[in-house]
Parts: structure tokens; C-alpha cells; sequence
């Protein structure tokens, strides 16, 4: 996200992502279910200043992509205070912050009933304490990532699901204007259609990182979203479940997006993401991308081909022009003709003149202030296109290349910033490494796509 972006595109992560965009993606574990590069929703993830700010300080990025658990935005702070201390469950420092934060709660209008039953024999969840300091410690590439956003299994469960929800989504799109497939992606990416929603008890698991401190901040805010939303009787304490970081339901909403987003569709008095039944899940997924400006019928993007001698200056989110613009400059789409004129748009060149070209347009950020990482934003479009019946992503990737550690791009950025092109040694690329990457290859002969890769690192050692 880039610093530009940042601001805005915070709203959505929540707990910690990291999102670099979107050459590799890192997780802490195999892809299950969900897919969504560990940032959360942000928007999911509401306001708060402090995520904005984690985010920012996430999101310089071009070069990596930081999934968590499940595959899910999660945003993560950054993976340099990854250290932590392992507290024990009965923990009791833990016990004397409880009886704190509930007065703070109380305080601020909580119900002693509803505080009383929502920390009912809650524990320590060492679970989300390992995997807060565990997640962002593997990497994975943007088109390994994809293959998994957009497997056979996903993309004809995706289907199923279209037709099985058709009447419901009618009405939902009806209702919000939100395209089907973008509000079947995210369920699919988020909990594989609801089969993995997560079994966490959201207090406990809120309330531990909260305690744990290293974002406690941003988790208290939402922890005290989440009692606000028990006080409020949409769901019962023990059933309010979701994942280790705090996000919940089908589509993984963070308390503060729940209590701006969530909608109550099917009329029954309560806004239900947690059960079975998708409904008001779906419909609040479409309402958050409608609240953010979802432009009904435009792409996310579409796959293009680039001009031989193509100024890669010009792939920059910050660049953007009309179709016909872009055509008049050589850049066309698979067929061979101009890209119908969807609006404005900009090319992205997620690893580089050696993969794919897209055309991304004004959707691509509502879809970011989901979940901010471009490999997420990228997965969920794609998963769209091949849901509707899109083949795959034409053009290969350099899948020779691996993922750079996050050592490694640390290493790259201070010795960028050592050969005269400054670039903050954090270990998230973005813009301000991109621009860096560029200044070093136009220097040096090399093509200006900005793609931070091993190659290059290699070639910066000397
Ligand atoms: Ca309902």
C-alpha cells in the first residue's frame, strides 16, 4: 500500500496485516481455508487511527505480501516485533487486565450482564498468541497464491455457490448494486463459502492480544466493538466465533467493520454472520463494498498485453489513463483491441516485466479497502473472472523466482539506499521501494518495472 494509499486503503485491515503488494505473500500456514492475505477487512477493521497507521507503515510496498493463517487478510504490523513473550493461561497479569478492561467498558456503556457473560471462563488463547508471533514468517509468491485463490476446487465451489444463492443474490445486487461474483470471491477467499469461519472465542482471543500489547490498542478498540455488538443481543457470547485475530463469520468482519457494515437482510431483527445461513453475511459484504464505492459492471481489472519497449514508468498505481489512452500507447487487451472504456485505469505489473500486465481500475481499490494486500485484491478478482467462467491468467510468471525473506528485503532496501536510491530499510515494499528499485535499474540498463527480486539483490551484492 503505499504510503498514498495507505490512508485509504486502511479501513479495511484489520488486525496486522502487512501488505506489501504483491509479488509474495507470506503465511504462517498452509492455505485452508481462507485465502485472504493476512490484513483484515479492513474496512472490516473500521477507522481506527492505529490501524491506519499500521498500515502505513505496512504497506511501502511492492514486493511481498504477508498472508496469515488462513490465507486471510490479516494485517500484520510488520514482521520486525514478531518477538513474544509465551504467557500461560492462567496468566495472572491477564486476570488483573480483565478486571481493568471491564471497568474501562463499563465506563464506556457496556453492560455489567453483558460483560459478565461474554467473560465468562475466559482464558489466555495461547493459540493466538503463537500465531500473532508466528504469521508472517513464511512467504509465498503472488502465483502460488493465486493457484490457490483460483484452484479447480474454489473456482467450481464458487459456481456452485452462484447457483445455489441465485435468488439471494439477485436481491442483494438488486439491493446494493455490488456484482455477484465479487461478493462470492470474498466468501470463497474468506472462509471457503463458510466452511472455515473459525472456531476462536472472539473475546478471548481479542482480549489476549489486547493484553499482549504489541498492537493492544487496536485490539482493545475492536474488543470493545465486540461487546458492544453482544450488548446489542445479535449474537450470543459462546456463539460468537471467528478466527484467532478477531475476524468473524463467513465473510471475516472485524467487530468495528461489523458495527458499521453489517446488515441485517433477511429481516429477522439480527444481523447474523455467524451461523450457518449466509444471508446477512453476503448482503453486508455488498454493503461495505457499495459504502466504498463499488462501480457496478467495471472489472476489477483486466489481464493486458504491453507494447515491445513499453516504458514500465508508466506502470505505476499513481498513473492513470482512459482505455483509449492506454491503446493509443500500444497497451491492448488479450484480443488484441482497446480494453472497453470501463474508466480510468492504471497498469500493474505485480512481478515485474517477466509476469502478467493487468489494467486495474477504480473497483481494484474498493476491493483493497477489503483487504489491502494486491495479492488478495488480485486473487479475489481473479477468483470473480473464473467464477463467471474466465480462463486463467494468460501470461506466466518468473516461477524460477522465490519469495525474497523478509532479512532479505531489508538487505535489498539499505542496499538500494547505500548505490544512491533511498528506500526505507522496513522490509515492506512499497512505493518509496518501487520508485528505488526503478531509479537503480534505469541507472543501470536494466527494464524500470520496479520488481524487487532476488536477481536484483543478487546483482546489488555485487
Ligand atoms: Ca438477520
Amino acid at each position: 500500500m503505499r504510503a498514498v494509499r495507505a490512508a485509504r486503503g486502511a479501513a479495511i485491515l484489520a488486525a496486522g496485516a502487512f501488505f506489501a503488494p504483491l509479488t509474495t505473500v507470506a503465511q504462517a500456514a498452509p492455505l485452508v481455508a481462507s485465502i485472504a492475505p493476512q490484513g483484515r477487512p479492513a474496512g472490516l477493521g473500521g477507522g481506527d487511527a492505529a490501524v491506519a497507521a499500521a498500515v502505513a507503515s505496512a504497506r511501502d510496498g511492492g514486493s511481498s505480501v504477508i498472508l496469515s493463517v488462513s490465507p486471510r487478510p490479516f494485517a500484520r504490523p510488520g514482521e520486525r516485533d514478531m518477538v513474544m513473550k509465551v504467557a500461560d493461561t492462567a496468566d495472572p497479569g491477564f486476570a488483573r487486565w480483565i478486571t481493568a478492561f471491564r471497568h474501562r467498558a463499563e465506563a464506556r456503556g457496556i453492560s455489567r450482564r453483558t460483560l459478565d457473560a461474554a467473560f465468562a471462563g475466559v482464558q489466555l488463547d495461547t493459540d493466538a498468541l503463537r500465531r500473532d508471533a508466528n504469521q508472517s514468517e513464511f512467504t509465498k509468491t503472488l502465483w502460488d497464491y493465486l493457484d490457490s485463490a483460483a484452484s479447480d476446487s474454489r473456482v467450481s465451489s464458487g459456481r456452485a455457490a452462484l447457483r445455489r444463492y441465485s435468488g439471494l443474490l439477485d436481491q442483494i445486487e438488486a439491493r446494493y448494486g455490488v456484482d455477484r461474483q465479487y461478493v462470492v470471491a470474498i466468501w470463497g477467499l474468506e472462509s471457503a463459502y463458510g466452511t472455515h469461519r473459525g472456531s476462536s472465542h472472539i473475546v478471548a482471543s481479542l482480549a489476549t492480544l489486547a493484553y499482549e500489547g504489541r498492537r493492544g490498542r487496536f485490539f482493545e478498540n475492536e474488543l470493545m466493538a465486540a461487546l458492544r455488538i453482544l450488548d446489542h443481543g445479535d449474537v450470543r457470547a459462546a456463539d460468537m466465533t471467528g478466527s484467532w485475530a478477531g475476524a468473524m463469520g463467513h465473510t471475516q468482519f472485524m467487530p468495528t467493520s461489523y458495527l458499521a457494515y453489517a446488515v441485517d437482510f433477511n429481516g429477522d431483527g439480527r444481523r447474523d454472520i455467524w451461523s450457518d445461513d449466509p444471508t446477512d453475511a453476503l448482503a453486508s459484504t455488498a454493503a461495505y463494498l457499495a459504502r466504498h464505492g463499488w462501480t457496478r459492471g467495471q472489472p476489477w481489472g483486466v489481464e493486458v498485453n504491453l507494447p515491445r519497449g513499453f516504458d514500465y514508468a508508466l506502470a505505476d498505481r499513481r498513473i492513470t489513463r482512459s482505455p483509449a489512452e492506454w491503446a493509443r500507447l500500444g497497451v491492448v487487451g488479450l484480443n488484441g483491441r482497446a480494453v472497453p472504456n470501463y474508466g480510468a485505469g492504471s497498469i500493474l505489473v505485480p512481478a515485474g516485466a517477466q509476469g502478467a500486465a493487468f489494467m486495474i481500475f477504480h473497483n481494484f481499490d474498493v476491493i483493497e479497502r477489503y483487504n489491502t494486500a494486491d495479492a488478495y485484491i488480485i486473487g479475489v478478482g481473479h477468483l470473480a473472472d473464473r467464477i463467471m467462467g474466465g480462463g486463467p491468467i494468460h501470461h506466466s510468471w518468473p516461477r524460477g523466482d522465490r519469495a525474497l525473506s523478509f532479512a532479505e528485503r531489508v538487505e535489498l532496501q539499505r542496499r538500494l539506499t547505500a548505490a544512491g536510491y533511498p528506500a526505507r530499510a522496513d522490509g515492506l515494499i512499497g512505493p518509496l521501494t518501487i520508485d528505488a528499485v526503478r531509479g537503480y535499474q534505469r541507472a543501470h540498463g536494466l527494464i524500470p518495472d520496479g520488481y524487487a527480486s532476488l536477481a536484483l539483490l543478487t546483482r546489488l551484492r555485487g
